[in-house]
């Protein structure tokens, strides 16, 4: 009988504790639902979760290849000149017929990129000639007749480094401070060492304190050798030297680095001149005395440009910095009014950026969209 009432008790506890636990618990959820509310945080049901969307596995891409080594793209490089290039075709390659304003956009498109006043007005005249012996009426057709003419004006020329094998060969670096000789001869350096020529480098900036290191670290750097003197030395006794030493060495080149600066002008380009005589006294070694021109500095470079011709033979133009100028129109007021050649471009301040200029990628990375 007392075992009954103990049953009786236990179920009527448990009862009791169930009736009190699901009591508190619609509390705590009444109160949730409350404080969600409050916060205004949406209760999700299951039934809402959409499922994720899970794509179809992407079949992976085969690597990128490697880009090749010393062949920046000029295209890549010359971002901003295309623009000015493209700010102003893009608006008159709309289509239509050609009027007033498609001579006014195209001069004002050209001088913006510093091909100059003489060379633009060149360059228009025998485009209008040739639009009208051809009558020619659309823009479309007047872009094709621009690119021909601009390509025929850059086709004049040897663009050709000169560097035959089985001889002593000299190239000479002449410009201003800071336009980028020295960068330049270091990234040549390496590019001819690339291809298994031995390369001396004279230091013939003896203006500079820094300028015989910072040749030195490049001749490490591309393996490379390299004579120079104290600072304030004479420029010509380093040439000398390095002729020396190329001909002991059998080198098949010698690229002498140049002071941009000196006390006067007439002192510069005497200088040069006494340069290039002590190299000539190896008969035939001398074969390119380039003219480093940095893009940036526009009509201004063109103006050293005229004087350094001037003054020494200038076989050739190396036209720096075209990375990073809208100005890259100077190619073709150098070619035009100077009538040299530009044969190579510094498009960045690493070794690898140097490009052969070549007018028909210029021309195309000008107008190509
Ligand atoms: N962006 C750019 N910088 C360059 C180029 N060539 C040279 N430079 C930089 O221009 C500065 C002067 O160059 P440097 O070779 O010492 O000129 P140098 O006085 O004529 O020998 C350095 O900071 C170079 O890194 C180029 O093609 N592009
Ligand atoms: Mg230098």
């Amino acid at each position: 009988m007392s075992e009954l009432i103990i049953v009786l008790i236990i179920v009527v506890l448990g009862l009791a504790l169930v009736g009190l636990g699901i009591g508190a618990s619609r509390r705590a959820r009444r109160h949730t639902e409350q404080v969600s509310r409050d916060l205004g945080i949406l209760e999700i049901k299951p039934a809402d979760i959409e499922p994720p969307e899970i794509d179809a596995p992407v079949p992976a891409e085969p690597p990128e290849p490697e880009p090749e080594r010393f062949k920046p793209r000029l295209r890549d490089r010359l971002g901003k000149t295309r623009a000015v290039f493209a700010g102003a075709f893009g608006g008159l390659l709309g289509g239509g017929n050609i009027d007033d304003d498609t001579w006014d956009e195209l001069e004002e498109a050209l001088i913006l990129a510093d091909v100059g006043v003489p060379t633009t007005t060149r360059i228009l005249d025998d485009v209008k000639a040739r639009v009208a012996a051809d009558k020619i009426t659309t823009v479309d057709g007047v872009s094709g007749v621009l690119q021909a003419e601009i390509a025929s004006l850059l086709e004049a020329g040897s663009r050709t480094l000169v560097c035959p094998t089985g001889e002593m060969n000299v190239w000479m670096f002449v410009g201003v401070n800071g336009v980028g000789k020295t960068t330049t001869i270091a990234k040549l350096a390496q590019r001819e060492t690339a291809q298994g020529r031995t390369v001396v480098l004279a230091a013939a900036d003896t203006f500079r304190a820094a300028a015989a290191e910072q040749l030195g670290t490049w001749a490490e750097r591309v393996g490379a050798d390299l004579v120079r003197g104290q600072q304030g030395a004479d420029p010509g006794s380093v040439v000398f030297d390095a002729m020396s030493a190329a001909l002991s060495r059998s080198a098949d080149l010698v690229l002498v680095d140049t002071a941009g600066r000196m006390h006067t002008k007439v002192n510069l380009m005497e200088e040069l001149k006494k340069l290039r005589r002590i190299v000539e006294r190896t008969p035939g070694a001398l074969k390119e005395v380039l003219l480093v021109v940095d893009a940036s500095t526009g009509q201004n470079g063109l103006a050293q440009a005229r004087n350094f011709a001037e003054a020494v033979d200038v076989t050739g133009i190396v036209l720096t910095k075209l990375d990073g100028t809208a100005k890259g129109g100077i190619v073709l007021a150098i070619q035009a009014e100077l009538g040299i050649p530009v044969k190579v471009v510094g498009v960045g301040e690493t070794a690898d950026d140097l490009v052969m200029f070549d007018p028909t990628e210029f021309v195309a990375a000008l107008f190509d969209a």
